[in-house]
C-alpha cells in the first residue's frame, strides 16, 4: 500500500537531490571544526536567523536540551507555557539532565504566552525561590495547532525578559513555515531572541538535524555541552549536505504545504461530526464529536485500512499534517477515505 502519512512532517523522507548532496558531500571531522559542509550548513543558519553562529545537533529535543543548559544552571528556572514541545514531549530532559525547574504557564489559544502572566512569574530575589533564567517560546505552535507568533509580539516579549535579566530560547523547529506564513524574513522572528533551534529534519525534508544558532559566545558554550550529551558527529557533513538544500530550497516552497493544509480543512469541515480548526500554516487538527459513535482507535484504524494515516492529538483530538510528499490528490483522497468511514 502506497501510504498517505500525515501522522507529522517528520516522516519526510529525502528529496533525490538531497541524496545525491550526500552522496557527494565533502567531509571532516567535525568535533575538530573540520567538515566543510557542516561549516557551511552553520553559516547559512547564522545567516538565515541573523545570529553570530550556529551549531548543527542530533534533533530538535537536543537544540532545546542544549540552549536550555548553555543558558541555565541547575536550580535556575525557565518559564514556558504548559503546552511546549519541550514541557510535553523532550522527556524531562531538562530537569532529568540539568536540574533546571520548569514554570509552567497557561499558553494562549494561538499559542502565545501573555505577557501579563510571564511578568509575575518572574521570581524576586529571595532564597526560597529559583532563579529565573530564560523564558522559552514556541514558533510555530505544535500543540496549539501549529499556530505562529509575529515579530511584533517577539519582540516584545523579548524585550521583556531582557529587562529583568532573562534570556529567551525559541523552539522554531518549523519556524520556517511561520515565516512564510507572514510572509517574513525567519530574522524578523528570531533577531529579538537569544537563542533559536530550528529542525531541518520536518517540512524541510532533510533525514536528520537541527541546528542551534545564537551568539559566539553562546555557540562557544552550548559546543561544550552538545559533547557532553554524546552530540559531537564526526563526519557530520554526509547528512549536513541535506539540511543545505533544506534551507536554501525546500523553505521556499512550504507555502504549498500550508495551501494543502487549507484545503484539506475546507474538504473535513464539510464532513459531519467533525470540528475543524482553520489552519495557520501546515497542521489541520480536528475534534471528533461526541454525537459521532465512534472510538478514537477505530477511526485511526478504518482510514488506515484506506491507506491515510492520522495522529492522534488529545481526547478526540486529531493532528494531520501536510508535507512536502503530500500531493493534492491525496488531499482528495484523504477527505473521500473520511467521508467513507464517517458515513459507515
Ligand atoms: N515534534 C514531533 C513530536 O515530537 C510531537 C511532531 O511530530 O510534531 N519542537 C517542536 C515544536 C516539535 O514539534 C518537535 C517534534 C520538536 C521540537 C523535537 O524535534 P525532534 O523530533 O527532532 O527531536
Amino acid at each position: 500500500m502506497v501510504w498517505i502519512d500525515l501522522r507529522s512532517d517528520t516522516v519526510t523522507k529525502p528529496t533525490p537531490e538531497m541524496l545525491e548532496a550526500m552522496a557527494q558531500a565533502e567531509v571532516g571531522d567535525d568535533v575538530y571544526g573540520e567538515d566543510p559542509t557542516v561549516n557551511r550548513l552553520q553559516e547559512l543558519a547564522a545567516e538565515k536567523t541573523g545570529k553570530e553562529d550556529a551549531l548543527f545537533v542530533a534533533s530538535g529535543t537536543m537544540g532545546n536540551l542544549v540552549a536550555i543548559l548553555t543558558h541555565c544552571g541547575r536550580g535556575d528556572e525557565a518559564i514556558m507555557g504548559n503546552q511546549a514541545h519541550t514541557f510535553l514531549h523532550e522527556a524531562g530532559g531538562i530537569s532529568a539532565l540539568g536540574g533546571v525547574h520548569s514554570f509552567q504557564l497557561p499558553n494562549q489559544a494561538d499559542g502565545s504566552l501573555a505577557l501579563a502572566d510571564v511578568e509575575a512569574a518572574i521570581r524576586s530575589d529571595d532564597p526560597h525561590e529559583p532563579v529565573s533564567r530564560l523564558v522559552c517560546l514556541e514558533n510555530t505552535h505544535n500543540h496549539c495547532g501549529g499556530t505562529f507568533q509575529t515579530p511584533e509580539y517577539t519582540r516584545r516579549l523579548a524585550d521583556l525578559a531582557h529587562r529583568h535579566g532573562l534570556a529567551v530560547h525559541l523552539d522554531g523547529a518549523r519556524i520556517f513555515n511561520a515565516a512564510v506564513a507572514q510572509g517574513v524574513e525567519v530574522k524578523a522572528l528570531t533577531e529579538p531572541v537569544d537563542s533559536v533551534t530550528f529542525c531541518l529534519s520536518k517540512g524541510l525534508c532533510a533525514p536528520v538535524g537541527s541546528v542551534l544558532c545564537g551568539s559566539k559566545d553562546f555557540i562557544q558554550r552550548a559546543r561544550r555541552i552538545r559533547k557532553m550529551l554524546g552530540g559531537g558527529m564526526r563526519q557530520a557533513g554526509v547528512i549536513a549536505a541535506a539540511g543545505i538544500i533544506a534551507i536554501e530550497k525546500m523553505s521556499l516552497r512550504l507555502g504549498e504545504d500550508h495551501a494543502r493544509a487549507r484545503t484539506l480543512a475546507a474538504g473535513l469541515s464539510r464532513i459531519p461530526g467533525l470540528r475543524v480548526n482553520e489552519p495557520a500554516t501546515n497542521m489541520v487538527f480536528f475534534t471528533l464529536e461526541e454525537t459521532v459513535p465512534l472510538p478514537e482507535q477505530e477511526l485511526i484504524a478504518r482510514l488506515k485500512q484506506r491507506g491515510v494515516l492520522i495522529g492522534q492529538a488529545g481526547p478526540r483530538r486529531f493532528r494531520l499534517v501536510l508535507h512536502y510528499w503530500i500531493r493534492d490528490d491525496d488531499v482528495a483522497q484523504t477527505v473521500a477515505a473520511f467521508e467513507a468511514v464517517l458515513r459507515n
